[in-house]
């Protein structure tokens, strides 16, 4: 048990296929202890649920859009783990991503909107940094990190993701500065940057089905990655076997970023040529 005495805030649960959720089975599996955070009323039974699953000490309300919501969630998590003389905790995990659903579709240019550029930024980008703030000094008391979620569509053009990409190049940056500016105080701060997956997030965009279908054939792996993978190298990123690495992103992604251009798309075109 890599985590045994380790305490985390998981944020970002919504359903059993969330990543958060695999995140905060494989933190439970791994011996440490949690508190679970949702986003509205709406989700609080689902979060309930997998607290009960994975013994969590609290379960408490974070709306990352708000400023109150985080710092009333925050003054619970450090009045709760900040007794005594093992007092702090040992990570935060950012699971958190959101734009307006019509952003999300079409031609980038069109559908891209000032309002919905800046609520994905806000939801998905500047709520890390506000974690940080919220966090900073009870990490700082064990060493402890910060993991977010990012997406390729960060640093090359993905059909529809649009503005979420121009998010996530955010807050990929976000991971560089917050690493710089906490570094001195022991904490790291790290992003897995996962492969395409089935969640609520990805269940209403038109082209997944297509794009978890053609990972199967052009990814190294021939496969798309799972969320216990990814959940499985959060675990890895938030242990002491990761202490010398912070503002890093890692790619758990089945090589997809790897391959410049695939065998099988050659192919595809040659026969097409015909
Ligand atoms: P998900 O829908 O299960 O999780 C997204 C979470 O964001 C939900 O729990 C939702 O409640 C939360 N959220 C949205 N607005 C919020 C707010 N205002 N306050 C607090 N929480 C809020 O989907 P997921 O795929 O598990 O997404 C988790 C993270 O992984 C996201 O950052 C996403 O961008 C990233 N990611 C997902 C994939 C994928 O293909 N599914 C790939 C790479 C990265
Ligand atoms: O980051 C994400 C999910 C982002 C996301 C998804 C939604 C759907 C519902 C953000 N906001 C919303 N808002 C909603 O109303 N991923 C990496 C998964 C994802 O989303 C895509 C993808 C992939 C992959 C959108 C378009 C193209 C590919």
């Amino acid at each position: 048990m890599l985590l045994q005495g380790k305490r985390f805030v998981v944020t970002g649960i919504a359903s059993q296929l969330s990543i958060a959720w695999a995140i905060a089975e494989a933190l439970h599996r791994e011996g440490a202890s949690l508190i679970l955070t949702y986003a509205n009323d709406k989700l609080k039974k689902r979060v309930e649920k997998a607290g009960e699953v994975f013994g969590a000490e609290l379960i408490l309300e974070c709306d990352v859009a708000s400023d109150a919501s985080i710092e009333a969630c925050f003054a619970q998590v450090n009045e709760h783990w900040g007794r005594g003389v093992d007092d702090g905790y040992d990570g935060v995990i950012h699971a958190i991503g959101f734009a307006p659903a019509d952003e999300l579709n079409g031609d980038f240019t069109d559908v891209t909107t000032r309002e919905g550029s800046q609520i994905a930024h806000d939801i998905s980008s500047y709520s890390l940094v506000a974690l940080a703030k919220a966090s900073r000094s009870m990490l700082a008391k064990r060493q402890g990190s910060i993991l977010t979620l990012t997406y390729l569509g960060s640093q090359v053009a993905m059909p529809n993701y649009n503005v979420m990409g121009m998010a996530k190049a955010s807050l990929e940056a976000g991971v560089r500065y917050l690493a710089t500016s906490l570094g001195s105080e022991g904490i790291r701060v790290n992003a897995i940057s996962a492969g395409a997956i089935r969640t609520l997030a990805s269940s209403g965009i038109k082209s997944m089905r297509d794009m978890l279908t053609l990972n199967e054939h052009i990814t190294p792996l021939k496969r798309n990655v799972t969320q216990m993978e990814v959940a499985n190298t959060a675990v890895f990123l938030l242990s002491d076997w990761a202490s010398g690495i912070t503002g890093e992103v890692v790619m758990v992604d089945a090589g997809f970023h790897a391959v410049g251009m695939s065998t099988e798309l050659l192919t595809l075109s040659k026969d097409s040529s015909k």
